[in-house]
């Protein structure tokens, strides 16, 4: 088992909602410690450059407009195999396909408003952690 880091967002559809807590308490109940954490507007250049991977989707303009519409929370999430652990405790991308006790299964609403991002792997997990937080504000 290796302590992982992983990069988490709250997306807009859940702080819309106000259901930063009760996502955090299933990331704390799986074992996943919150050891940054940041309320922030995402702006147009920012989300787009964040899902520069999906440049090429359909879905890509209406994805980037659902993640400025309203203010996330950005986090680093640390444990035991944090990044497929964080994936596990998310869910499937479709809510319809979530199971039961995964955060998405319990909050989205639907494919797009599906309440949490997470890095897919270790790489991308540093990345996107150091795209919104510098070393000093990871406080383990
Ligand atoms: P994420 O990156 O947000 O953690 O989610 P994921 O790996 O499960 O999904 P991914 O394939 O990376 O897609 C990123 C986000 O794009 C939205 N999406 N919309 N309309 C659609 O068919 C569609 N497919 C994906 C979702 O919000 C997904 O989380
Ligand atoms: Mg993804």
């Amino acid at each position: 088992m290796a302590l992982e880091r992983t990069l988490s967002i709250i997306k807009p559809d859940a702080t819309k909602r106000n259901l930063t807590g009760k996502i955090n308490a299933v990331f704390e109940g799986a074992g996943l410690r919150i050891v940054a954490q940041k309320r922030i507007q995402l702006t147009e250049k920012q989300a787009g450059a964040f899902y520069a991977v999906h440049k090429e989707r359909p879905f890509y303009g209406s994805l980037v407009s659902s993640m400025i519409a309203e203010p996330v929370v950005v986090q680093v999430l640390q444990g035991e195999n944090a990044v497929a652990k964080n994936r596990e405790v998310m869910g499937a991308t479709n809510p319809a396909d979530a199971a039961e006790g995964t955060v998405r299964k319990l909050f989205a609403e639907s494919i797009e408003a599906n309440s949490v991002h997470g890095s897919d792997s270790l790489e991308n997990a540093k990345n996107e952690i150091s795209f919104f937080f510098a070393e000093t504000e990871i406080l383990p």
